[in-house]
């Protein structure tokens, strides 16, 4: 008898998860399914985005300084929406916003767990039609239940997330997230609205021949890391090199097809951005997270990118991150 392949939803996924531990409140398994309206929801939006006033400049600048597109505003007030309204989170942290938002109201209050999240990560690529992404890092409250969350339950080094996902709105539309039990990956039905299990327990292969990096800050590196980048060009690579350079300019983008493909990506420190561009806390620990769960590892360039001590809700770092031998290669040239 031919037993068709039964297609998991997002939702099926997370109750079926949630069946194997009687014991769970089913708080984290209801988030995760928030996060999934949200990304629906932004989804429409992106995929019409040239088509609509809603692209282009917002005419705000958010905390980055950098301008605001109308989808970057669209995108955080749908994680707003959902997760403020849902039965699972206290309060949120935001690229998009100055501070932490606390929700302050009973059950929110009540609720075990906050999130931190860039909703539209690399949105300078909407106007091109790059692919764009949403990133989310999920930590349990330190703070007492019953009353509101508080900035120290958002400054938790990464290794406490208890999840973390993206989104990635590309040429077709995924979700992968991961908890201490593994990586999964959904792939949006457009004919049913659902995302669906297409790549189950996700692992980051251990060797690979991509790297991603800004060529254009070559000369801004320090030594190591360009006789690492240079090593990378180079046919004499114990590896069978040399590797192939592939750089989207889209954080959620680029670190994603490493992670089904094996590779390593880069955004170090400058002379000009010592502390390097991208963001700690719903930028860097989301992603470590899950490429330490899939077996690969994560760094500042000194030391794990999750055991890092955050001390600001916007605080940057930089990011080496990717495939474990490829990492463990970079650290024989870079060590500062
Ligand atoms: P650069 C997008 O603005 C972003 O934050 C990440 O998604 C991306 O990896 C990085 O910046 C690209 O920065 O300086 O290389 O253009």
């Amino acid at each position: 008898m031919i037993i068709n392949r039964r297609i998991l939803t997002l939702d099926e996924f997370t109750i079926q998860q949630l069946r194997q531990f009687p014991t769970a409140t089913g708080e984290l398994s209801s988030l995760l399914r928030d996060i999934g309206l949200a990304a629906k929801r932004i989804n429409v939006e992106v995929n019409k985005a040239g088509l609509v006033d809603i692209l282009g400049d917002a005419g705000s600048v958010n905390v980055q300084g950098e301008d605001v597109k109308k989808l970057d505003i669209y995108a955080n007030n749908q994680f707003m929406g959902v997760l403020k309204h849902g039965i699972s989170c206290a309060g949120v942290g935001s690229e998009e916003l100055d501070d932490v938002v606390v929700f302050d109201d009973e059950v929110s209050n009540n609720s075990k767990y906050v999130v931190l999240f860039d909703p539209l990560d690399g949105s300078s690529n909407i106007d091109v039609n790059i692919s764009i992404g949403t990133i989310f890092g999920v930590y349990r409250r330190v703070s007492e239940l019953g009353k509101p969350c508080t900035e120290e339950d958002f400054l938790q080094p990464g290794v406490r997330q208890v999840a973390a996902g993206y989104v990635v709105y590309g040429s077709s539309t995924m979700l992968v997230y991961a908890t201490r039990r593994g990586v999964n990956g959904f792939t949006l039905d457009p004919a049913i609205g659902e995302f669906c299990l297409s790549h189950p327990d996700i692992k980051c292969p251990p060797s690979g021949k991509l790297y991603s990096v800004n060529h254009g800050n070559f000369f801004q590196y320090e030594e190591g890391l360009r006789n690492y980048i240079n090593a990378c060009q180079r046919k004499d690579k114990t590896n069978g090199g040399p590797y192939t350079q592939r750089y989207v300019g889209s954080m959620v983008a680029d670190v994603h097809r490493n992670l089904i493909k094996g590779g390593i990506f880069m955004y170090p420190g400058t002379i000009d951005k010592p502390g390097g561009k991208l963001r700690l806390m719903y930028e860097c620990n989301p992603f470590s997270f899950m490429v330490e769960v899939a077996g690969g590892k994560a760094t500042d360039g000194k030391q794990r990118i999750l055991d890092i001590q955050p001390t600001e809700l916007h605080q940057r770092t930089p990011l080496f991150i990717g495939s474990k031998h490829m990492m463990e290669e970079l650290e024989t040239y870079y060590k500062p």
